[in-house]
């Protein structure tokens, strides 16, 4: 993976008119100028969200025995759907500048409504998921160098599983675990609370997700009830590798 180091011409430019937009600003829009930047770097990827959801990458039963149909069509048509027509909802309200990606909205959520972040977090969160999984498949690993960074950073893929699962199991309430990266490429597990995420400026845990789990009740209580861990341990069958690598070449 490739690291940047030191300062370049365009990094000195750069920081060259962010002093004088700060000296002309004054100190705390500077360090809100300067937060929305560092976010940006890890926001410019191929995997940019649009307002509307795109279509499920699968059929409603394709992932029966692990996540059942009804299950799968509420949460796209009624959970999810409604997370995006909200946020529409939002984005008109709070006169968000035309051509704003949801992105740029979540890296400067603190700005917004509770109503946005909810909504802006849970369309972003929804729309990764579904494309996180896939039919189930027997040797389900991630491969290359997505799978040398998880053994670098967690000594084994059986080891980043271990953490994974606590931090879902943990997760108090409702909420989400992640694998995300930061600047550096480095890897790190976690979770958040509702529908907030690694990409939001208030979030606890700061990066790219490349790899989010839904631990909302409604994400399994039909087919597992209170059985949180059952889901989750299932729910590895799942994991679309190749999409979890590709996010995380993107960066
Ligand atoms: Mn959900």
């Amino acid at each position: 993976m490739k690291k940047k180091s030191g300062i370049n011409r365009r990094d000195f430019i750069f920081n060259t008119a962010k002093t004088s937009i700060g000296l002309t600003l004054g100190l705390s829009a500077l360090s809100n100028y300067a937060m929305a930047n560092d976010n940006q770097k890890i926001l410019t990827t191929k995997f940019d969200t649009g307002f509307d959801q795109k279509p499920l990458p699968y059929a409603y039963d394709a992932l029966e025995n692990v996540i059942d149909a009804l299950t799968m069509e509420i949460h796209y048509t009624k959970h999810a759907a409604g997370y995006s027509k909200n946020l529409k909802e939002a984005v008109t309200t709070e006169n968000v500048p035309l051509g704003t990606s949801v992105e740029k909205i979540l890296s400067n959520i603190s700005s917004y409504s509770t109503k946005m972040r909810n909504n802006a977090g849970g369309h972003y969160n929804h729309e990764m998921f579904w494309q996180c999984m896939q039919p189930k498949s027997l040797d389900n690993k991630p491969k290359g160098k997505l799978m040398e960074a998880i053994e670098k950073h967690f000594t084994s893929f059986e080891n980043f599983k271990i953490k994974f699962d606590d931090a879902a199991k943990t997760r108090f309430g409702s909420g989400w675990a992640w694998l995300y990266a930061d600047n550096n490429h480095n890897l790190h597990i976690g979770s958040t609370p509702n529908q907030d995420n690694p990409l939001m400026n208030i979030s606890e845990i700061k990066g790219f997700p490349l790899l989010g789990l839904d631990v909302w009740e409604h994400a399994y209580y039909l087919m597992y009830q209170n059985k949180r861990a059952e889901y989750v341990e299932n729910w590895w069958k799942l994991v679309n590798w190749d999409y979890v690598s590709n996010r995380y070449a993107s960066i």
